[in-house]
């Protein structure tokens, strides 16, 4: 049994994961890699499998988005990466990070018991901070897409103190949050479940349940947040999602716009309140 310090090993999340699926039907793991990410990237190259998992114990070069780090100490979360060939064109990509995110949440749910959030676009929410994130690579060639790499990171056993000081204040992980040992091989098993449903439904075109899940666990939705646009910075308030998980909002003009990327701090989340 797993118990929250042990190795992580294919056959362990494996034995708790139902039916056979796509997701999941190959799993590397790795005690230490750079990247999770990449090592999938790599083996895309070279012809590997849709559905192709990695976990990792330790990454030492973990990735977020922009070139920021994401901080995986040894064996305290979960970094697992997902390699899929789905059959669609680059901007029906869109809708994925943010797809993933709800399934995401609803595998965190299941295993720690708990009712995780959404901050837009990506960060996985609990009780106010930063339990996760996912960061979404799409390999793009002559022939369209030719696969996504798709990144999640978990905090599962880390304590405050497991953090650097710059990402302490804003994170947290399940085990502090509520105070159980959170099985990581359990973890593992719920994230390939949800995941695997979620491509099926991409597949047959039905993610709408998703679209819906996301709104309702979107913790920017309704609040005041603060653009920030290369340098400068603009409030507005949130006022929905939409299809295709861009962040509607209105200026302080009146003009309602959708925002596609870029970043927002919400008014009272990680200490944000001006
Ligand atoms: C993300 O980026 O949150 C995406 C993280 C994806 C990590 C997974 S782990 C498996 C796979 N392999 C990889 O190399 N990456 C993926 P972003 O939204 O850019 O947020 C990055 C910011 O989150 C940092 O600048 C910190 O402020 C904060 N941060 C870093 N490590 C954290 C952690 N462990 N928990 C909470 N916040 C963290």
């Amino acid at each position: 049994m797993e118990n929250g310090t042990e190795r992580l090993r294919a056959e362990d999340v494996r034995a708790r994961m139902g039916a056979a699926s796509r997701v999941g039907a190959r799993i590397d793991c790795f005690d230490e890699i750079d990247s999770t990410n990449s090592y999938l990237k790599r083996i895309a190259f070279s012809g590997a499998d849709d559905g192709t998992v990695a976990i990792a114990e330790r990454q030492t070069m973990g990735r977020g988005r922009k070139g920021r780090s994401f901080e995986s100490a040894a064996g305290k979360g979960l970094y697992l990466s997902v390699l899929l060939r789905p059959p669609l064109a680059p901007e029906e990509l869109l809708p994925l990070t943010g797809l993933i995110a709800a399934a995401v949440c609803r595998a965190a749910d299941r295993a720690g018991g708990v009712r995780t959030q959404i901050k837009w676009t990506n960060d996985i929410i609990l009780n106010g901070r930063k339990l996760g994130g996912i960061l979404t690579e799409p390999g793009l060639g002559a022939g369209g897409v030719e696969y996504v790499v798709a990144g999640i990171g978990l905090n599962v056993s880390q304590r405050t103190e497991d953090f650097t000081d710059e990402v302490a204040p804003i994170a947290t992980s399940l085990a502090r949050e509520t105070g159980r040992t959170v099985s990581r091989a359990a973890l593992a098993a719920a994230l390939l479940e949800e995941l695997d449903a979620l491509y099926d439904a991409l597949l047959r075109g039905d993610t709408a349940p998703y679209l819906a899940d996301y709104r309702a666990r979107c913790v920017t939705i309704g609040r005041e947040v603060q653009l920030l646009w290369q340098d400068a910075r603009e409030h507005v308030t949130a006022l929905d999602v939409d299809g295709q998980f861009g962040l509607i909002v209105r200026r302080e003009s009146g003009a309602v716009e959708t925002i596609r990327t870029g970043e927002v701090s919400v008014r009272g989340l990680y200490g944000y309140i001006e």
